[in-house]
């Protein structure tokens, strides 16, 4: 049997996922990739379109906070009505970043996965911290996902040669971006970067950056920035492919 989910390689869908589908016992259903995370309910996108789906009982009882469906996730899922599912069952995971809620280990929470490529960001005013670099770096390749480091708002005015220093073992190993919204032909270098199908997170503190750096890369406005509003984005996880 050969997959022919053509639109969904865009997503990522690849012969090894076909595979683990066929192990399931609800095999026979739809597949798709949850691309919104809400409250209770996933935006699913699948061959024939995106759907809203929810948890099956099975899906919900007994599973630790981690072991819940985020965004980039496989899932199988009974479509109903009109672009409506229940999501059933969930391909293994891998490649994902997590999140400790309250700081403890036991409550970590998964925000993405599938991920190949994390756009470390910061900003290159006070959020500019190369220790801090370099532990998101660790924290992503433990889970064998390309760490890529982004230093926005080049525009703001910094000393190049101090942060070129700063910067130099880690530039000697990982792709490097200086960037500014500011700027297009650096925002040109950051999208070459990104292959066709590949799935990239931006991750960083508040403000560096980041939703800007993808409306950016999108061309059009995907993702509210604080300039427009501080409470828009809760519960969305900023999760980009290529197109
Ligand atoms: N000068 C300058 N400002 C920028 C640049 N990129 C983003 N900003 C501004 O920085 C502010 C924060 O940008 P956001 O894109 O909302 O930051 P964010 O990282 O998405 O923040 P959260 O969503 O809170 O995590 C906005 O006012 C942007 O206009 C840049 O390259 N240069
Ligand atoms: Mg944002």
């Amino acid at each position: 049997m050969s997959n022919e989910n053509n639109n969904l390689s865009l997503y990522g869908w690849s012969d090894n996922l076909f595979r683990q589908k066929q192990i399931s016992q609800f095999k026979d259903m739809s597949h798709g990739r949850i691309i919104v995370t809400h409250k209770t309910c996933y935006e699913v996108v699948a061959e024939d379109g995106v759907h809203l789906c929810e948890l099956t009982g099975n899906m919900i009882y007994g599973r630790m906070p981690d072991e819940y469906p985020c965004t980039g996730d496989w899932v199988i899922f009974q479509p109903f009505d009109a672009n409506k599912g229940i999501i059933v069952d969930m391909l293994p995971r891998e490649r994902a970043l997590y999140r400790k809620k309250n700081g403890r280990v036991a409550d970590r929470q998964a925000i993405a996965s599938y991920v190949d490529k994390a756009f470390i960001v910061q900003s290159l005013d006070d959020n500019f911290n190369v220790r801090r670099a370099e532990r998101f770096i660790a924290q992503v390749m433990e889970e064998k996902i390309k760490p890529v480091l982004v230093l926005n708002k080049a525009d703001l005015g910094c000393d190049r040669q101090k942060i070129d220093e700063a910067i130099k073992h880690i530039a000697r190993q990982f792709p490097v971006f200086i960037t500014s919204i500011r700027q297009p032909q650096t925002i040109l270098r950051l999208r070459e970067s990104i292959t066709k199908g590949e799935t990239v997170v931006f991750v960083g503190s508040s403000g560096v950056g980041k939703s800007s750096l993808v409306n950016a890369l999108c061309g059009k406005s995907v993702l509210n920035t604080s300039d427009i509003s501080l409470s828009t984005g809760k519960g969305r996880h900023t999760l980009g492919g290529s197109d």
